[in-house]
């Protein structure tokens, strides 16, 4: 017989095995309604003298994938899940924890509090808590390291990525893999043969194989602090982390605990974590986008791309590893065996670094076919037109692709600036075509920008959205405009750089005060790494319809000029040499910029590191408001998202807009003032801006208001 314990966890027993079922879809994240279910149900199970072993195990597709982590920052609700854990580790009869889909966060820590591991094949434990600006508060810094000692436990929580089943297996945070699909069946087997060994309860906190080399342990602690130095400045709870996990090896259990619970509770706090699961929440938004109300999306089986290039051929690994079939078409035989390397390049170098085997390039390969004809894209179902960023070039391809091409197939540009709704009424299907904007190196990258011209249907817009998850991308739907929503805004934030830098700051104080704010890399040397031809190409562009008010400073064009194009001309605003490989100062530089002050009779004050800092993203805010307000991003959330995941915006700080909500909206608009007084034009602030500060409302509201 079942009995509810809540209506999240039920209780059966069967033959002296009491089953604990967790049922709170979609995830099993661990609610108040589950914790107490567990808590009661454990308790009820170590009372009733029928039961001999416990099995925890959860309904739908996987145990517990954390804590709910949408009960954060409300009023915490009692029983809090380290006690629940410690119940259920306290139980003197054997518990098992059976595993399946995804076991994360505080739902490996349910299940290493439980005596016994077992685990379907596809399971993947983890620790994510990281990611979210977390660590694992219910046991897991304690637990897992006196299992699995200093490395494997920090590995999971410092990386935040699951490990698959038979690796949890060989490092002991498993027992045992389930041999067949049924694992409530497997798992009430394995209790027997528990209980046929005479094997009781196991508390995991009495275990110490993990911690019996305990200058290993500490030594490896203080390598992993050296790398987060290098690798995680600025961030808290990577290092409260160590902290914690040493305290497994330094300090009796209880304490470590009551370690951890502080820890955990000053991360909840901060700003950082605020910003994470922001992040979180809003890459699951953006899929959410009007046109999804009524359409559904095109079938998708068969994909096209026209271009091998850079862009064109990261584009295709992306569509291949999605397992579809995709035909590449150019100009020529040897562009074509261009981009066909091209392709083949990535997977060899996955293959060199032990990704995949020669076996499975080759099956990826196979679905890979050229052509120097456009008749060859004829059964595709959507095509990206990747090929040189010239309009009347685009022209030329979309007539090819309007030719040949069935009625209702997908006609999509990877153009990053030129505008959509041309190319679309340049064909005879308007409806149809649709932005899709990666970024290099496509197959890396994660964002997606799907920019909506006036003309597509909307289960056009779908289909891109459907293909994005297929891709594995975040998709953000864009607006067309010069830029869309990232390089629009990156053209602004670019642009308050070199003011700073005319009027006083050197390029390299402006990279350190940006990488001190968490970006990997300063504007400057992005240039250098992108290459400064392309932005003086754009600048080139861009001249002709530069509004009159709009300063402009020379000193980048000064040095592409010179030929001094970044790291692949060895010179940019670095010199790159054997010397000096990422780059230094170079003092020729600062003297050009000497000179263009000089000319423009600007006398050099000082900028400190918090006002670069604060101009830099007063800038990007700024525009981002103004894409808001125009109805370029649907919400401020998916501008966050197209910075953090196209722009190396920091995830800590929640993308621009979450930022500009945690430092103040009154704030910034009121820097912006100030510094309208030197360039009203530059420092106009957004209407959005003004009317919201007016209203005393967030940007978030619109977030909230818009779902
Ligand atoms: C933690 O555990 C702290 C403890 O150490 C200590 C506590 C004291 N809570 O991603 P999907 C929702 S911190 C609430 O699209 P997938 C998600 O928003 C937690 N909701 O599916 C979405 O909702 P909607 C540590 C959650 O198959 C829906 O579920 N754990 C949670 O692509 C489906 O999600 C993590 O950080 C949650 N914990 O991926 C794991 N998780 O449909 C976070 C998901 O309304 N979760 N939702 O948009 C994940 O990584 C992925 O969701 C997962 C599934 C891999 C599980």
């Amino acid at each position: 017989m079942t009995e509810r314990i809540t209506n999240k966890v039920s209780l059966d027993i069967e033959d002296g095995i009491a089953f604990l079922t967790i049922d709170n879809p979609p995830v099993n994240a661990l609610g108040q309604l589950v914790r107490q279910g567990l808590a009661e149900g454990v308790q009820r199970a170590g009372d009733d003298p029928a039961v001999q072993a416990v099995v925890i195990i959860a309904r739908g597709r996987t145990f517990p994938a954390g804590a709910d982590i949408t009960e954060f920052g409300k009023p915490p609700l009692e029983p809090f899940l380290p006690d629940v854990c410690q119940t259920i580790e306290d139980c003197p009869k054997p518990v098992i924890a059976a595993l399946h889909g995804t076991a994360l966060g505080g739902g490996f820590e349910i299940a290493l509090s439980a005596h016994y591991r077992i685990a379907l094949p596809s399971t993947r434990v983890g620790l994510p808590e990281v990611n979210l600006g977390l660590l694992p508060g219910a046991g897991g810094t304690q637990r897992m390291p006196r299992i699995a000692g200093a490395g494997p436990a920090l590995d999971l929580m410092l990386t935040g990525k699951p490990i698959k089943a038979p690796r949890a297996l060989e490092i002991g945070v498993i027992d045992e893999i389930a041999d067949t699909d049924d694992l409530r069946a497997a798992s009430a087997d394995y209790a027997r043969r528990l209980l046929a060994q005479g094997a009781g309860a196991r508390p995991t906190s009495q275990r110490a194989e993990g911690i019996a080399d305990k200058h290993a342990f500490l030594a490896e602690c203080q390598a992993r602090r050296a790398q987060l130095e290098r690798r995680a400045r600025g961030q808290k709870s990577p290092f409260m982390i160590v902290d914690c996990v040493q305290a497994a090896a330094e300090t009796p259990f209880a304490e470590g605990m009551k370690k951890e619970r502080a820890a955990f509770m000053e991360c909840l706090g901060s700003d950082q974590s605020k910003g994470m699961i922001h992040a979180f929440f809003a890459e699951r938004q953006t899929a959410r986008i009007p046109e999804a109300k009524t359409a559904r999306p095109r079938a998708i089986d068969r994909l096209g791309v026209v271009g091998g290039g850079t862009m064109g051929a990261g584009i295709a690994v992306a569509m291949l590893q999605s397992g579809l079939p995709v035909v590449m078409v150019e100009r020529d035989d040897e562009s074509l065996a261009r981009g066909r390397a091209n392709v083949e390049r990535v997977f060899d170098r996955n293959i060199s670094k032990g990704r995949m085997t020669d076996a499975d390039k080759s099956a990826i390969m196979g679905r890979f076919s050229g052509a120097t004809d456009y008749d060859a894209l004829e059964g595709c179902d959507l095509v990206v037109e990747a090929v040189f960023e010239d309009m009347d070039v685009k022209k030329a391809v979309f007539a090819e692709l309007d030719r040949v091409l069935r009625p209702g197939a997908v006609l999509a540009t990877n153009t990053s600036y030129l505008d959509i709704d041309e190319i679309a009424a340049s064909t005879a299907r308007p409806q149809d075509v649709i932005g899709l904007h990666f970024f290099s190196p496509a197959n890396i990258m994660k964002l997606l920008e799907i920019v909506v011209p006036a003309r597509v249907a909307d289960d056009v817009v779908v289909t891109a959205f459907a293909l994005a998850k297929r891709l594995g991308k975040v998709p953000v739907r864009a607006g067309v405009c010069d830029g869309f929503i990232g390089n629009r805004m990156l053209a602004v934030y670019r642009r308050a750089a070199d003011y700073m830098m005319e009027d006083g700051a050197s390029p390299y104080d402006i990279d350190a005060a940006i990488r001190d704010f968490g970006f990997p890399m300063g504007p400057y040397q992005v240039v250098d790494l992108a290459g400064g031809d392309i932005s003086w190409a754009a600048r080139k562009r861009r001249a002709a319809t530069r509004p009159p008010e709009e300063r402009y400073v020379d000193i980048p064009d000064q040095l592409c000029k010179r030929g001094w194009f970044g790291q692949k001309t060895g010179r940019g605003y670095y010199i790159y040499d054997d010397k000096s490989p990422r780059g230094r100062p170079d003092p020729e530089v600062l003297d050009i910029i000497d000179a263009e002050r000089a000319r423009k009779n600007i006398t050099p004050r000082a900028f400190s590191p918090d006002e670069i800092r604060d101009r830099y993203l007063a800038a990007m805010i700024n525009e981002g408001c103004k894409i808001v307000d125009e109805g370029i991003a649907l919400r401020p959330l998916d501008v966050d998202v197209t910075l953090l995941n196209g722009y190396a915006f920091p995830r800590w700080r929640g993308g621009p807009m979450k930022y500009a909500d945690m430092t103040g909206l009154d704030v910034i608009l009121s820097n912006l003032r100030a510094w309208a007084a030197e360039d009203a034009y530059f420092w106009r602030p957004s209407p959005l801006l003004e009317r919201l500060v007016a209203e005393g409302r967030s940007l978030d509201d619109l977030n909230k208001a818009a779902t």
